[in-house]
């Protein structure tokens, strides 16, 4: 089966399942960690090796409902046109999780004990329906969508990788929030029984970590919660179960192992700028105009990358969102609000 790439990137709304894709994520799910190899893969991603990206790619140990939400995931919802997906190995070992460790290793070295079942997320704050949720329960009302995005890292590194989640701002309009709602702030589960960092207070980092976007980019229908990638339930290091994802700014807003979402009237604290506000910003935008003070941000390495061949590539403003999102930032100084 060929799969057609989209020109460029775009959301497709209309796209719905074909049944083939239903039938092979059914007998994917079903057969559990007994396939092996290629055919452990969805239809389309065999079709694409070699160099799918999807090479290895395991099923993990997916709660009962998540294999639900896979039967009627819309695969494709948005993709990356001409530029392929980071294999499933990188992407899920060259990792920032400093809850496990300073090192891009550590994640996948000692993120595998987190249990993250059962997950429960509160939402609170200026909300009409504020509450503790089952992951379950949070994610029952919505339909998967794989979206292909672009990851860029404040350190110029970067990826592509296919997330598996729905529209946050699908999650923030069923908790009603109130005229007071102008920002979204989140947080990191706090476990230093499991997540060795938060024992050390590594780097100065005052847990939990925490995030937040304005309201305005929180209801973006690019701004999407995670709970899968690779077609497959998020590994641990890859904030699982629930992680944040904005496809337009640096990575060090995804903020992974969300256990709260709360709406608040004032900017919210954010780790990284208040770890180095000269250095990170609340809005951390991918911007190649604005360099960090110790480096440039024009340019990026796109893993894999190597010695002999660093995949050295050009920054794009906004990562390459700017039609979807650059309105969000009109008459603002990028170089101020960075
Ligand atoms: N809780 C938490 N979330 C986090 C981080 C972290 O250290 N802790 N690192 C951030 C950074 S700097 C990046 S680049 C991305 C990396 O996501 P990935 O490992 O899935 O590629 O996660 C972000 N989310
Ligand atoms: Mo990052």
């Amino acid at each position: 089966m060929l799969i057609r790439i989209p020109p460029r990137s775009r959301c497709d709304s209309s796209e719905i399942t074909p049944e083939s894709v239903y039938l092979s994520r059914r007998r994917f799910m079903g057969a559990g960690a007994a396939l092996l190899g290629s055919a452990a893969l969805p239809v389309w991603a065999q079709a694409q090796a070699p160099a799918s990206g999807y090479e290895g790619v395991e099923p993990g140990n997916p709660p009962g409902w998540f294999a639900q939400k896979l039967d009627g995931a819309r695969w494709k919802a948005m993709e990356v046109a001409g530029e392929s997906i980071t294999p499933f190995q990188d992407a899920s070992h060259y990792n920032n999780f400093y809850e496990f460790g300073p090192d891009k290793g550590d994640p996948a070295a000692n993120a595998g004990g987190l249990p993250t079942e059962p997950w429960t997320v509160k939402i609170d704050g200026a909300v009409g329906k504020p509450g503790q949720y089952s992951l379950e329960d949070l994610v029952q009302p919505h339909t998967l969508e794989e979206r292909i995005y672009r990851m860029r890292c404040v350190e110029a590194w970067s990826m592509v990788i296919p997330w598996l989640g729905f529209p946050l701002g699908d999650l923030l309009k069923r908790a009603e929030p109130s005229s007071k709602a102008k920002y979204v702030s989140f947080e990191t589960l706090s476990d230093p029984e499991h997540m060795p960092g938060q024992k050390s207070r590594f780097g100065l980092i005052d847990w939990p970590y925490r995030e937040g976007l304005r309201m305005d980019e929180a209801m973006n229908p690019l701004t999407i919660l995670a709970v899968g990638m690779y077609g497959r339930v998020l590994p641990n290091q890859n904030g699982a179960p629930l992680r944040l994802v904005v496809p337009w700014k640096y990575g060090f807003k995804g903020i992974k192992s969300i256990v709260r979402i709360s709406l608040v009237e004032e900017q919210p604290y954010t780790t990284w700028q208040n770890l180095a506000p000269n250095e990170y910003g609340f809005y951390a935008n991918v911007n190649p105009q604005v360099d960090h003070p110790r480096w440039t941000q024009a340019r990026e390495r796109r893993l894999p990358s190597g010695l002999f061949s660093p995949n050295v590539r050009d920054t794009l403003m906004f990562n390459g969102y700017g039609d979807e999102v650059a309105s969000l930032y009109q008459g603002m100084d990028l170089a101020k609000y960075y």
